[in-house]
């Protein structure tokens, strides 16, 4: 390029701009309206949009992202109609957002029954959106769907893990912000169930012969694999013994309790006749070596004379079983001792 051109093209440009600085301030004045008119319109549109869309639409995501994890659950003064429930959660976010969550009427059912009955509605306390804390409620909850309940108790008891949801509808105030945004609260949680007490033993076993039939007494050891603490009281179970009723099964007191070694005394009636003519069958007269394997099913579950078909149904559901040394006890307890039968 030349020493003319050079010039030419910075002539050219002065030239450019002169105009357009006059123009504009001509234009400006000229159009003053239309700026006006754009700066009304950013406060008529584009402020209402960021308040009224963009963050409510940033409150639902932002509490979409929190974790909900349940650190207890506690059941207690079961009754009849009502009982007390007790949670304590934590809930984990971001903390990026200073925002307030109002207390609602949160519904819980489970995930993956169709359709969704709400088991229990609690209250759920105003909470922050703070990185970490601990959401505790205590309330009581008159049982509003006996079957919705029913099903929850049993999936907790029959699965190894199960899915349950709490939604509620409720609101978020942001702060420096006057207005209130609607959102929905609704979290999944993953609980560990009791897997049907799958791992329960009995030791201390003895066997009563009074007139009335043999009286199986021992302590019963059941696996705490979750974190629920439920409140059962008197609870009696049907005894199958290779597919025949032979008894009932009685455990008292009962309170079912996460990390402590749940203990209870074991009370049952089982008829002679069955159990003699297992003892002399294989695999109990040699293999097993007199250790039989029972099922027990719910019967009934009374607190303080209130029967509790929430609990009574849950552990009817599914049978359990759980070995017993009866040919050992029965031989410590007697001094008889059962052979295999030639038949
Ligand atoms: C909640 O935590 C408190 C304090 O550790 C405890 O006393 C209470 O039993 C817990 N409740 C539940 C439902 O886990
Ligand atoms: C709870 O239920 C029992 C019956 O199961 C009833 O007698 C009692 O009055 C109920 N309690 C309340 C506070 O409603
Ligand atoms: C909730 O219970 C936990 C124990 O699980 C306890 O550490 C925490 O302080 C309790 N929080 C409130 C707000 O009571
Ligand atoms: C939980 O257990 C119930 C009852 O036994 C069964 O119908 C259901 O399919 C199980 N659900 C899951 C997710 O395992
Ligand atoms: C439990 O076992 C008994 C005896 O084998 C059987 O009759 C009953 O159908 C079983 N019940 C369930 C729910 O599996
Ligand atoms: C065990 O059950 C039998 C039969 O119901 C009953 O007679 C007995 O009193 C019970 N024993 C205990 C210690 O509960
Ligand atoms: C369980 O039954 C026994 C004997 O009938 C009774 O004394 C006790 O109060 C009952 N326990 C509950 C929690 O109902
Ligand atoms: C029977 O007694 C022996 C010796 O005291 C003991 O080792 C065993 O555990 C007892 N069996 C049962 C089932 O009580
Ligand atoms: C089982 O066999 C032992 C030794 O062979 C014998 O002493 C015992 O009497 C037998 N028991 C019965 C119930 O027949
Ligand atoms: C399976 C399970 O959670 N077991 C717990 C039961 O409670 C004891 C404390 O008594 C814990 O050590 C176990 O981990």
């Amino acid at each position: 390029m030349s020493e003319l051109d050079k010039a030419n093209v910075v002539q050219e440009e002065r030239v450019e701009k002169a105009p357009r600085k006059r123009g504009c301030v001509g234009h400006c004045l000229k159009f003053w309206w239309a700026y006006l008119l754009a700066i009304v319109l950013i406060v008529v549109i584009v402020v209402p949009v960021v308040l009224l869309v963009a963050i409510p639409k940033i409150a639902q995501s932002k509490l979409d992202e929190a974790e909900l994890t349940l650190d207890g659950l506690i059941v207690s003064n079961t009754q009849t109609e009502n009982v007390t429930i007790a949670l304590n959660t934590t809930i984990r976010t971001d903390g990026s957002v200073h925002a307030t969550i109002e207390a609602f009427l949160g519904d819980m059912y489970l995930e993956d029954k169709e359709p969704h009955v709400s088991f229990a509605t609690l209250q759920f306390p105003e909470t922050t959106a703070d990185a970490f804390q601990t959401v505790n409620i205590s309330q009581f909850l008159p049982i509003e769907n006996l079957q919705a309940l029913t099903d929850f108790n049993t999936w907790l008891l029959a699965n190894e893990s199960f899915r349950v949801t709490v939604k509620g509808d409720t609101y978020v105030r942001v702060k420096g912000i006057a207005r209130r945004y609607p959102v929905t609260f609704k979290k999944t949680l993953t609980l560990a169930g009791l897997q049907t007490f799958k791992g329960t033993y009995v030791t201390d076993t003895k066997i009563a012969l009074p007139s009335t039939g043999p009286v199986f007494t021992g302590t019963a050891h059941i696996p705490n694999r979750s974190v629920v603490t439920f409140e059962l009281g008197n609870a009696t179970f049907y005894n199958y013994l290779l597919g025949q009723d032979v008894g009932e099964v009685y455990l008292d007191n009962v309170i079912l309790r996460p990390g402590n070694d749940n203990q209870f005394f074991l009370n049952s009636t089982i008829q002679q006749n069955p159990v003699i003519s297992a003892l002399q069958e294989k695999p109990y007269c040699d293999t097993t070596k007199g250790v039989i394997p029972f099922q027990l099913r719910g019967k009934t579950v009374f607190n303080h004379g209130q029967p509790l078909p929430y609990f009574a149904d849950a552990l009817g559901a599914t049978n359990q079983t759980i070995d017993l040394d009866v040919g050992g006890t029965l031989f410590n307890s007697t001094g008889l001792k059962f052979n295999c039968s030639s038949t």
